[in-house]
């Protein structure tokens, strides 16, 4: 969960999606999501072979490939795991369709968290943790205190913050008790990706293993 990066084909300007999520990798991105949406969006055959060369990047690096809110596109492929948001449907529900894979949980707020835990999720997603033009329907930006609030609340399941985190904010979102970051422009937007994924990294590691002593 230390870095996690979350892509679609919009989300890349410069290169093709192949190419940043290969470099990506590269520079030790350790989770991927796949998350077409948003203007110019693939669907149907398109967004499924995209889906599967995407998939086969990471899978030459060992690293599991989720899916974001589409269900069939998961079974489909047969990915790693799914990714969900609350508007997705019933948790409990798709947590029984993919009783073996990873899932994943947006939520926003302590109550949130509760339920996604309760409903069996493997991981959540607490955003924004900043403000981000990544994204059109954004909620409230929370900052790093919600991820603080969460663990108050007793929750131990992996969390990562998403939302506006560069270099420079991955500090504060660890500290506040994440074990990792996700992000999309921060890699995806780079001049290079494996550049920009190694600081990313870098910079979790370094929160994570000066709290260890
Ligand atoms: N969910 C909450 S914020 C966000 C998503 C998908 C977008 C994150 O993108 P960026 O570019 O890392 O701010
Ligand atoms: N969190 C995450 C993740 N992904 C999303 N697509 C989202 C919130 C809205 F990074 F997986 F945790
Ligand atoms: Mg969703």
């Amino acid at each position: 969960m230390r870095l996690y990066l979350v892509m679609g084909s919009n989300n890349c300007h410069e290169e093709d999606p192949l190419t940043v999520l290969e470099g990506a990798l590269r520079g030790g991105v350790s989770l991927f999501q796949y998350r077409e949406k948003g203007t110019g969006a693939k669907s149907g055959q398109e967004k499924i072979v995209l889906g599967q060369a995407l998939m086969s990047r990471c899978r030459s690096f060992g690293v599991p490939f989720v899916v974001n809110d589409d269900v069939e596109l998961a079974l489909t492929l047969d990915a790693d795991g799914l990714h969900i948001g609350q508007e997705d449907g019933p948790i409990s529900i798709i947590r029984e369709k993919f009783a073996e894979k990873l899932l994943g949980v947006s939520v926003h707020n302590v109550i949130e968290a509760e339920e996604a835990v309760k409903c069996g999720a493997d991981y959540l997603g607490v955003g924004p943790m900043y403000f981000t033009s990544t994204k059109t329907d954004l909620h409230d930006v929370k900052g790093p205190d919600i991820i603080k609030e969460i663990r108050a609340a007793g929750i131990t399941l992996p969390i990562v913050g998403i939302g506006g985190i560069d270099k420079e904010r991955v500090a504060s979102v660890v500290e506040a008790g994440a074990d990792g970051v996700a992000v999309i422009s921060a890699i995806s937007q780079a001049p290079c990706p494996t550049a920009a994924a190694r600081e990313l990294l870098c910079a979790v590691e370094k929160v994570l293993h000066v709290a260890k002593k």
